[in-house]
């Protein structure tokens, strides 16, 4: 066992400045839903609305980050992790997402910034991580055209106030599942469906990207700027004319809607799918330099138009979410995206898999995870070798934590979280990240 995860760990060479994190986001990690005058999201509501979470789960206190962050930060940097990517909630600076900003709030991110900077960790900043306040929300929320302004302003300031501080901005964090998950399959907050809004959701999500771009730009932010979008490449299941129609036209819709406004000025045209509504200019905002792409990557999307479906294999295990574990769709991604657009750096933002972990004594042995991760860093290793230029890779999630609609049901964390006395235990895949980070670093600290 050891012989083998020793020769797995030095088989695989990554770049010496390649950075090396996890990822969380905010309302799914930090409860301290009313203190300090943080204003209600739509999370909030849509939460705290029955039967819309997995038992009726919220964010109030979720991991209590809040006012754990430190004991948090510390364990990540015991794993090693020279980066962080957390992220902004928009209600706790500004309660009503518009006018006054909230010190208290904006002040906890100041000791949270300052705090991975004591430890090393790099931090990656996302703006949006679907907590919109549920003012915005009551005035149309992405249906309406406002919100993008309201987004930029509020880019700017958290440049203005950050900036200086930070190795990345990222602006939206998946806006596929804002758009399709939150206003199309009403699984998500704002829980609504109806897929001609999802659409125009779609494109105010881009052109709010793209204003916010604008903003921080124009007012000298050199921070690099980018967003993170949730990709995979599609597999026809039976090599048929209908499936591979099939397979492009899920790809169609899930990845190059958001590449290529941002990386070729347009949408693409997809069978039975309108174009939004769009201003003139709209395009031009959003088809600006990126200085990074940030990727989340978890499973391929299996295309088949048989009845019933003819299932996907799923050779590499599935995960506690029901994804297949296909770490090979990492590289042909990653492959496909870098032959179609001129990209910038690229990130993997987010990868990782839900698992059914337990506590036994002090240890949490989750060999899928710690599997899935090897695969998966094999995969991302081999795109790089094949000249992609991806510049760092964060483990989603740090924690066990909120998981939308089903609340804290799926555990994705490095660490484990015991929801009742919030004890946190690093599950045996943190040892083996932490000591594979050691070996890329070319030195050992400890363990
Ligand atoms: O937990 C989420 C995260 O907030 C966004 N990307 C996918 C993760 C797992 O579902």
């Amino acid at each position: 066992m050891t012989m083998q995860r020793d020769l797995d760990m030095t088989s695989l060479k990554f770049p010496a400045t390649f950075e090396w994190g996890a990822a969380a986001s905010a309302f799914q990690i930090e409860g301290a839903a009313r203190e300090d005058g943080r204003g209600p999201s739509i999370w909030d509501t849509f939460s705290h609305t029955p039967g819309k979470v997995l038992n009726d789960d919220n964010g109030d206190v979720a991991c209590d980050h809040y006012h754990r962050w430190q004991e948090d930060l510390d364990l990540l940097a015991s794993l090693n992790a020279t980066a962080y990517r957390f992220s902004i909630a928009w209600p706790r600076v500004q309660p009503a997402g518009e006018g006054a900003w909230n010190e208290r709030g904006i002040a906890f991110y100041d000791r949270l910034i300052d705090g991975m900077l004591e430890r090393g960790l790099a931090p990656h900043m996302s703006l949006y991580h679907w907590d919109l306040p549920q003012a915005l929300q009551d005035k149309g929320g992405w249906g309406a055209r406002d919100t993008c302004a309201r987004f930029a302003d509020y880019a700017l300031e958290m440049g203005r106030r950050f900036g200086d501080r930070l190795r990345s901005i990222a602006t939206h964090n998946e806006p596929w599942c804002t758009a399709v998950l939150g206003h199309q399959n009403g699984q998500f907050a704002p829980g609504l469906r109806d897929a001609k809004l999802a659409n125009q959701v779609s494109h105010h999500l881009l052109l709010s990207h793209g204003m916010a771009l604008a903003a921080l730009r124009a007012s000298g932010c050199k921070t690099p700027l980018g967003i993170v979008l949730n990709q995979a490449p599609a597999t026809p299941a039976r090599n048929t004319p209908a499936d591979v129609r099939a397979a492009e036209n899920a790809y169609a819709n899930f990845v190059r809607w958001y590449m290529e406004p941002i990386f070729l000025g347009r949408y693409p045209e997809i069978e039975g799918r309108p174009l939004p509504e769009i201003h003139d200019g709209d395009m031009a905002l959003i088809n600006v330099p990126l200085n990074f792409l940030g990727i989340n990557y978890y499973t391929r999307t299996w295309a088949s138009t048989d009845v019933p479906p003819v299932p996907a294999p799923m050779l590499m295990g599935v995960s506690d979410m029901g994804w297949e574990n296909y770490p090979q769709g990492l590289t042909e991604l990653l492959l496909r995206i870098n032959q179609d657009y001129e990209l910038p750096p690229i990130y993997i933002t987010e990868n990782g898999m839900a698992n059914r972990d337990e506590v036994a004594g002090q240890r949490v042995p989750d060999h899928a995870r710690t599997e899935y991760l090897r695969s998966h860093l094999a995969a991302l290793s081999a795109a790089i070798a094949a000249g992609v230029d991806v510049r760092g890779y964060f483990y989603w999630s740090l924690l066990d934590n909120f998981e939308w609609n089903s609340g804290y049901a799926k555990r994705f964390g490095l660490i484990h979280v015991d929801y009742e006395t919030q004890a946190r235990t690093p599950k045996e895949s943190a040892h083996w990240y932490r000591d594979f980070i050691a070996t890329q670093r070319g030195h050992r600290k400890g363990g």
